[in-house]
């Protein structure tokens, strides 16, 4: 197979950016097409009967249940494992290109979600992804892209800008029950009157550090779903802990 070129989308300020709030948002990273088409794509395998669908697109990890009203709530885990799509979305050359920029070398993916928020359901309670995802040496950064505009109202996530220099901060029960879901952990003793609003576009990625302190609230729209596709990556030569994300996804 013919190996692509590496692309460098970020300029020098946007590595800046990065290094200084943890965070960078790419703007209209990928087009209306591709993320329709995606979105399509996730929409049919939810719509297929029960008794074809494959175990992954249960709502929870090796849960049995499946309630007809979640068969488009809460979230897919790890779907390029089990879906060709899924993986080439992990796959974004902006994304390989910026991470590399970002980690001074290739990345490689080790965890995708699929977030399907419909109106009403729950966000998450702020949290750092180092605290779920130890890796050695620790280069874990996630590529966050809004499957279509995410606001305050329908429930875009929020992260203290520059919080990733606070190192790894205590995590306890979830304390707003009303705003996010349960069985999640949430940070101790950060001041999250800092978080600010990463208000999106469809088709615009936020790339983020794995210290940087964020959530999401509840979606109170009315009608609008809030739906993303994030993917972890990690250096080539980081090693995960956990056994089920060991499998490295080579992103050329
Ligand atoms: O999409 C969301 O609402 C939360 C995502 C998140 O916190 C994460 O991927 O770490």
């Amino acid at each position: 197979m013919i190996k692509q070129a590496r692309l460098a989308p970020l300029s020098q300020q946007q590595v800046e950016n990065y290094e200084r709030d943890g965070f960078i948002v790419l703007r209209k990273a990928c087009s209306d097409d591709l993320i329709d088409a995606y979105n399509a794509h996730i929409h049919s395998i939810r719509s297929a009967d029960l008794e074809h669908m494959p175990a992954w697109a249960r709502p929870q990890r090796g849960s049995m249940e499946f309630p007809e009203h979640m068969r488009f709530a809460v979230r897919l885990f790890n779907p390029h494992l089990h879906d060709g799509f899924s993986l080439q979305m992990m796959k974004l050359p902006v994304v390989r290109g910026a991470l590399a920029q970002l980690l001074g070398d290739e990345a490689v993916g080790v965890q995708s979600m699929y977030f399907y928020k419909e109106p009403g359901s729950p966000g998450q309670a702020a949290h750092q992804d180092y605290y779920y995802i130890r890796n050695d040496p620790n280069t874990l950064i996630a590529a966050w892209v809004a499957m279509e505009r995410v606001d305050t109202e329908n429930g875009c996530l929020w992260a203290i800008p520059g919080s990733h220099k606070l190192g790894l901060l205590d995590h306890g029960k979830v304390k707003n029950l009303e705003e996010h879901e349960a069985w999640t952990y949430e940070t101790e003793g950060a001041d999250l009157s800092k978080e600010v609003p990463l208000e999106m576009e469809k088709g615009d990625i936020v790339i983020f550090h794995n210290l940087l302190i964020h959530s999401s609230n509840r979606n109170r729209s009315a009608d609008r779903w809030r739906r993303s596709y994030v993917c972890h990556y990690i250096r080539h030569d980081s090693s995960i802990v956990r056994e089920d994300l060991k499998k490295k996804i080579a992103l050329e």
